[in-house]
C-alpha cells in the first residue's frame, strides 16, 4: 500500500533535495512499479469547444476572455468514431473526451455523450471524459456505458485554487472525484504548475493527491500554457527543472500512479521530455492539438520513442476493459438528487480585468 499521510513539510523536503538525488531516487521508484520503456498514449478530442460559463484564470475556453478559439457545439457521435479510429492508428490506446461545461447536466447531451462512451469502448479503447463536475448517478451512469476513467483536476492547492478561479470552490472538485470512486470508473486527477503559485501549493496539491484513497490511478501534469486573452496569457512558461522536480515528487508520493506529462511540451525540448520520462513520467497526450492549444506533431513523438526506446501501452494493460451496457439497460432513473456545487464568488482582480478587457474589445 502506498504511504497516504504525506504532509507538506515532507514533500518539500522531497521536491527541493539536490536534482541528482531527486532523479535517481524518483527513477528507482519508478522501475519498482513501472516498466520504464513504456508510455501510455492518449489523444484528446474537444467534443464541445469554449462558451464555457467558469472563470478559471488559465483557460481558453471561458466565455468571459476574448481568446481567439473556435467555439462548437456538442460533436456529433459519428465525428467522435472517426476520430478515435484516427487516434487509434497512430497509436494511441485511449480517447480523452473534453467538454468546456461546468457541470453534467441531465438530458440530451448527456445521452450523446454515453453514446459517444459505447461507441470509443466498443473500439477497444479505453476511453476517458472530462465534463465538469458529475453526481453520484451521472458517474453512474458513465461507469455503465463503458467509461474508464473520469478526469478532474484539482489543478493547485486549496489556497491557490482561489486565486484562480471564483466560479466554483476545491470541495466541488473533491465531490466530483468521490462520485467517481463510487464507482468502477478509474480516476484522473492532477494539476497545472507555473500559474504563480508558490512550491509550497504545489506540495500542498500532491498532498491532496496523494491522501485520496486509492490513490488516482492516472495524475496529469501540466505546464500552463499562457493564452492570450486570459488572466494567465502573461505568466512566464515554467523552467524545465521545475517540471522534471515536480513529475519526480509526483512519482515519489505516488509510486503506482500513471504520471502524465500533459499540456506544455511543445515548450519543452526532447531532452527535457526525456528527463521528465526518467523521473517517472509514463504517460503523454499524443496529437498535434490538445484541447485547443497545439501539441508536439504525432511524427516528433514517434522519432523520440524510437530514440529512447519507449513503446505505447496496449489498452488495458493496467485495468480490465469495463463492460458497456446497452443503451437499453441504462436508461436515465431520476433519482432526484439536486446537486448544490457551490458558487463560491469572491473576486479575482486579474480575472475581472481579463473579463473588462474583452467586453471592451467586443464593442
Ligand atoms: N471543463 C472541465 C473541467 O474544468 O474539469 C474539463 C475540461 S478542462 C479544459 C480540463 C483541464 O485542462 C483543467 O482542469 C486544466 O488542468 C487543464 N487546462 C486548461 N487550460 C490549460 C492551460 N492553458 N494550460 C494548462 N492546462 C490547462
Ligand atoms: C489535463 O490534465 N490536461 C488536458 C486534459 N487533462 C483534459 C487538457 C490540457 C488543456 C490545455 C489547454 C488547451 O488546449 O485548451
Ligand atoms: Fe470551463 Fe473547464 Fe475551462 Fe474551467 S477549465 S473554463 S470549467 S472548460
Amino acid at each position: 500500500m502506498p504511504k497516504q499521510n504525506w504532509t507538506r513539510a515532507e514533500i518539500l523536503d522531497i521536491y527541493n533535495k539536490p536534482l541528482m538525488d531527486l532523479m535517481y531516487e524518483a527513477a528507482s521508484v519508478h522501475r519498482k512499479h513501472h516498466d520504464p520503456n513504456t508510455v501510455q498514449v492518449s489523444t484528446l478530442l474537444s467534443i464541445k469547444t469554449g462558451g464555457c460559463p467558469e472563470d478559471c484564470g488559465y483557460c481558453p475556453q471561458a466565455a468571459r476572455y476574448h481568446t481567439d478559439i473556435e467555439g462548437n457545439d456538442l460533436m456529433e457521435v459519428s465525428h467522435v468514431k472517426a476520430q478515435a479510429l484516427r487516434a487509434k492508428a497512430s497509436g494511441s490506446s485511449r480517447l480523452c473526451m473534453g467538454a468546456a461545461w461546468r457541470n453534467v447536466k441531465d438530458g440530451e447531451d448527456f445521452e450523446k455523450v454515453l453514446d459517444m462512451v459505447r461507441t470509443v469502448n466498443s473500439l477497444d479503447m479505453e476511453v476517458c471524459c472530462t465534463l465538469g463536475m458529475v453526481t453520484e448517478n451521472q458517474a453512474k451512469r458513465l461507469a455503465e456505458a463503458g467509461l474508464y476513467a473520469y478526469n478532474h483536476n484539482l489543478d493547485s492547492s486549496e489556497e491557490y485554487y482561489k486565486e484562480v478561479i471564483s466560479t466554483r470552490g476545491y470541495q466541488d472538485r473533491l465531490d466530483t472525484i468521490d462520485n467517481v470512486r463510487k464507482t468502477n470508473v478509474t480516476v484522473c486527477s492532477g494539476g497545472i504548475i507555473g500559474m504563480g503559485e508558490r512550491i509550497e501549493d504545489r506540495a500542498d496539491m500532491l498532498v491532496q493527491l496523494s491522501n485520496l484513497n486509492p490513490q488516482p490511478e492516472s495524475t496529469p501534469i501540466n505546464a500552463l500554457v499562457p493564452v492570450e486573452g486570459t488572466p494567465l496569457e502573461d505568466q512566464q512558461t515554467v523552467e524545465i527543472w521545475e517540471m522534471v522536480r515536480m513529475i519526480a515528487t509526483t512519482r515519489i508520493v505516488m509510486p503506482k500512479t500513471q504520471v502524465r506529462l500533459s499540456a506544455g511540451r511543445t515548450q519543452m525540448s526532447q531532452e527535457g521530455q526525456a528527463m521528465c520520462f526518467f523521473v517517472g513520467a509514463n504517460s503523454i497526450f499524443a496529437g498535434d492539438k490538445l484541447l485547443t492549444t497545439p501539441n508536439p506533431d504525432v511524427n516528433e513523438d514517434m522519432a523520440l520513442f524510437k530514440a529512447l526506446g519507449l513503446k505505447p501501452q496496449k489498452a488495458f494493460e493496467k485495468g480490465d476493459k469495463p463492460v458497456s451496457k446497452p443503451k437499453a439497460q441504462t436508461e436515465h432513473q431520476p433519482l432526484g438528487e439536486k446537486p448544490k456545487w457551490s458558487r463560491p464568488g469572491h473576486k479575482i482582480e486579474r480575472n475581472e480585468a481579463a473579463k473588462q478587457k474583452a467586453k471592451a474589445a467586443k464593442l
